[in-house]
């Protein structure tokens, strides 16, 4: 039986995809790398540093940059990327995840999110849904970084349920891939190309209500 929720942040709860993409472009024309579609797909749901590092990559010019020079190119995107969030109401979530959020707290099942981004609790308080949780998985804890694992099962730890009793959502494939390393059921929200891995899908997040969750599990 499932009894609790893990929610990814970034195109599940909110879409702030949009503001990362925007700073990471930025900060791209800024060290001379070509943008793309593929590139820009790739970072989502990739830490700070570890998107920084695959822009770089893309130009072939991880080695132009000693790791203070890189630390300050990675506060520079997060600074852009604040001020962008930062007008951030709670008309921004993203539909339908506002009543499937009520509708969990209402039946007792327990929330928790589980996100890359450092700035989580701020844009939880922006979208006035800190209360809904019963907490934030730090990301500054944690030893490896999605597509590992040790996101999710350290989620399902804070829930205090075992694995297989929790479901993990993400937009994408990395997370899906970190849900189903451990152990979860893995719920995707968006493409089937990318999110072929994902145990359930939906194509958005309106579609999201226990009652379908439940038809899907079936
Ligand atoms: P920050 P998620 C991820 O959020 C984003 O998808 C990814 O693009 C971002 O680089 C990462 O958070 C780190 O965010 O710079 O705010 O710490 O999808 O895991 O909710
Ligand atoms: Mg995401």
């Amino acid at each position: 039986d499932i009894k609790g929720f893990a929610f990814d942040l970034d195109g599940v709860i909110t879409d702030t995809a949009k503001f990362h993409t925007q700073a990471w472009h930025a900060l791209a024309e800024q060290v001379n790398v070509t943008w793309t579609p593929e590139l820009q797909e790739s970072l989502k749901g990739i830490d700070r540093m570890g998107s920084l590092e695959m822009i770089l990559k893309a130009g072939d010019k991880q080695a132009d940059y000693t790791h203070d020079e890189k630390v300050a190119l990675a506060s520079w995107k997060n600074n852009h990327y604040v001020e962008l969030i930062s007008g951030l109401t709670p008309d921004d979530i993203l539909p339908g995840m506002a009543d499937f959020i009520k509708e969990l707290n209402e039946k007792g099942y327990k929330a928790i999110v589980a996100s890359a981004s450092k700035n989580a609790p701020f844009i939880l308080d922006r979208l006035q849904l800190t209360d809904s949780f019963v907490g934030i998985v730090d990301p500054s804890t944690l030893t490896a970084n999605k597509p590992d694992p040790e996101i999710y099962v350290r989620a399902a730890e804070l829930l205090n349920l075992p694995p297989e009793q929790v479901i993990g959502l993400e937009d994408a494939a990395s997370g899906i891939q970190a849900i189903n390393g451990a152990g979860e059921v893995s719920l995707g929200i968006g493409n089937a190309d990318i999110l072929h891995d994902a145990d359930i899908r939906f194509d958005t997040t309106a579609d999201v209500t226990l009652a379908n969750i439940a038809a899907k599990l079936d």
